[in-house]
């Protein structure tokens, strides 16, 4: 993120593209509340009718799969009415006039018949996002999980660049990334690309830095994305490349990748699975080790929020059992291994990070704990550099020449598209009493009793009186890759055609149907797109039976104590 979280409440413009904090990030989407509360002009594009769409002054409601051409749209109208900043584009970027050449096609007469949205409603949009003292951007999955999504990242930025929306507070461009911690896995090099800080293991002099300090060799090659783990077992017949072990931790394939069968064959074809978690899950189904980890409240550690933001995180609890904390798991295998890790706390490990990273080193466990929270850069240990609330201040950008370079291109449809066969899509999406793989949440009784197996599939009245189904029934959806049962829910919120399932759950798994094309770039998987057909179930019973009985099988095969309510 440019900004900081706490600036979405001071923003005079949101423009809110693909993200539904409603059922995300509730405490994000009260700031969203407050900012219009305090007056801010709030757009959102989305296909479905959100909460925050709900609210907002403008709704852009795209077909799904259109952002780039909706958003090359924005970028014309700004320009073709002299609405871009044109001395921060002069003095602060490079690339405009090819920019430029690229969106000059795409009027909103080009892209209302593929995004769906009238030229007016685009035009209104462009207008209001440009003129705004300070316009933010924030951007979720329904932007990232496409098979053209960095470029769409850089298009959403580009807008930024066009209208001088950098280098202030209360402006710029935010994703506001899912997990608690996921900006801090990739902030402390959990990436096959590179080290803490984002340096990179192709950078000889980082290289050489890291090796002087652990006193080891190390690869100068990029390693292997999660998404690429199936190709290289399955498929790779180099034997150097062919991947014969697999140590997962903190993640469950087995129900979050795309295309479950052909991860389930990756599963049982590798020769050795470690499965690390708190939980059992179902990529523990397929382990030979499982190594159990202590949770969020029984460790000390550190946070990076969405914003940059380091905050601390304190043990509550002691906790029971066989259990270690990951850091100690981890020391103990690498010492089993030949490479001796003898950390006695979180804050070495903290510390050494630190040594080895120019962007984080003022950011020491003392000041963290006395300024509750740090927002890298923050390169000064003394107590003056407080971090960095939000980037390119002054106009200043990270390229060699100083200056942001736009982006534009040629929007690309998704991967795969309805057709006779599969006549709708299927997105897939969050909801707000359910957790990612549900190890957490379903392990909440109280959350359990909430809402249980099989779950939803999101669908227009229209679709449902055609299929002639109602709210609660069964019914089964298959795509080309696999097929489920789950429950039909009308809801005005969706478009006749478009359908939208949650992907936490064990039965109803929307993993089962989607496709495992990737974005070239991200090798993020275009979970928010497939083709999929739906077919009512006549034997309404016997489908209540065979999710009862499924749900029964899965819990006894992790075993679970089926006797009690929730996994
Ligand atoms: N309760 C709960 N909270 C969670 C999670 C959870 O599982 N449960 N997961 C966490 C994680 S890991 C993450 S990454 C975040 C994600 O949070 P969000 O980014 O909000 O994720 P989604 O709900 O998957 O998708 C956001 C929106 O994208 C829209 N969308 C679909 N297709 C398109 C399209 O073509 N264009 C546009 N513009 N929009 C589209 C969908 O309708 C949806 O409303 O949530 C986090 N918070
Ligand atoms: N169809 C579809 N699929 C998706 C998505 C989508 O929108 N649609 N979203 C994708 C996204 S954005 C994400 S982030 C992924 C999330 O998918 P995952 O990362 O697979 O799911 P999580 O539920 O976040 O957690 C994974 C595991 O971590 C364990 N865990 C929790 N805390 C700890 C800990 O402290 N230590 C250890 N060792 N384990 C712990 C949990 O019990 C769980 O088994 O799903 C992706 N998959
Ligand atoms: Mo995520």
């Amino acid at each position: 993120m440019s900004m900081g979280v706490p600036e979405i409440e001071d923003a005079k413009l949101l423009f809110i593209f693909g993200y539904n904090g409603a059922d995300a990030h509730p405490i994000v989407a009260r700031r969203i509340v407050k900012a219009k509360q305090k007056g801010a002009k709030l757009i959102v594009t989305d296909p479905r009718i959100t909460e925050s769409a709900r609210i907002a002054d403008m709704h852009l409601q795209l077909k799904g799969g259109s952002n780039m051409a909706l958003i090359n749209a924005i970028g014309n109208v700004i320009i073709a009415e002299g609405l871009a900043d044109k001395k921060f584009v002069e003095d602060h970027t490079s690339g405009y006039e090819e920019y430029k050449a690229i969106v000059e096609k795409y009027t909103p007469e080009y892209a209302e018949p593929i995004c769906h949205v009238s030229p007016d409603l685009i035009r209104e949009a462009a207008r209001a996002y440009a003129k705004a003292e300070t316009s933010m951007i924030l951007y979720g999955m329904g932007v990232c999980q496409f098979a053209q999504a960095v470029d769409v990242v850089k298009g959403l930025a580009s807008l930024a660049l066009l209208t001088g929306n950098f280098g202030g507070p209360n402006m710029g461009i935010g994703p506001v990334r899912g997990q608690n911690n996921v900006q801090g896995a990739c902030d402390m090099g959990a990436l096959p690309n590179c080290y803490s800080g984002y340096q990179s293991v192709t950078d000889d002099a980082v290289r050489e830095k890291f090796e002087k300090a652990w006193g080891v060799p190390l690869s100068n090659k990029v390693g292997i994305p999660l998404t690429h783990v199936p190709h290289r077992v399955l498929e790779e017949k180099d034997e150097a490349k062919k991947i014969h072990a697999y140590y997962i931790f903190g993640e469950d394939p087995a129900q979050s990748d795309p295309d479950l069968a052909e991860i389930r064959e990756t599963l049982d074809k590798i020769d050795f699975v470690i499965m690390q978690d708190i939980f059992m899950n179902k990529t523990g189904l397929h382990a030979d080790v499982i190594l159990p980890s202590t949770s969020w409240g029984e460790h000390d550690g550190i946070y990076s929020c969405c914003d940059r933001g380091f905050q601390r995180i304190r043990k509550a609890i002691e906790p029971k059992g066989d259990v270690k904390t990951d850091w100690e798991i981890i020391s103990l295998i690498s010492t089993a291994m030949g490479y001796p890790m003898n950390y006695k706390n979180t804050q070495e490990i903290w510390d050494e990070m630190r040594s080895l990273t120019p962007s984080f080193y003022g950011a020491t466990y003392e000041k963290i704990e006395a300024l509750g929270s740090i927002q890298w850069p923050c390169r000064d240990e003394s107590m003056e550099d407080k971090g960095t609330p939000y980037l390119h201040k002054g106009g200043k950008f990270a390229h060699p020449d100083g200056r942001g370079k736009f982006f534009a291109s040629e929007w690309r449809p998704p991967c795969e598209v309805e057709s006779s066969e599969y006549p709708y899509s299927l997105s897939t999406v969050r909801e707000v009493g359910h957790y990612s793989v549900r190890t957490m949440t379903g392990n909440c009784r109280a959350l359990a009793n909430l809402e249980d197996e099989p779950g939803w599939i999101q669908m227009s009245p229209a679709d449902c009186e055609k299929l002639n189904v109602k709210e609660g029934d069964l019914i089964r959806v298959y795509s080309r890759r696999g097929s489920l049962i789950t429950r039909v829910m009308p809801t005005e919120r969706v478009k006749a055609g478009a359908t939208y399932m949650t992907y936490q759950w064990w039965i109803g798994a929307c993993n089962e149907l989607t496709t495992p094309y990737l974005d070239p770039i991200s090798n993020t998987p275009e979970s928010k797109y497939c083709a999929i057909n739906l077919e009512k179930i006549d034997d309404q019973a016997s489908a209540e039976q065979f999710v009862k009985d499924s749900y029964e099988s899965i819990r006894t095969n992790m075993g679970i104590d089926t006797a009690k309510k929730g996994v």
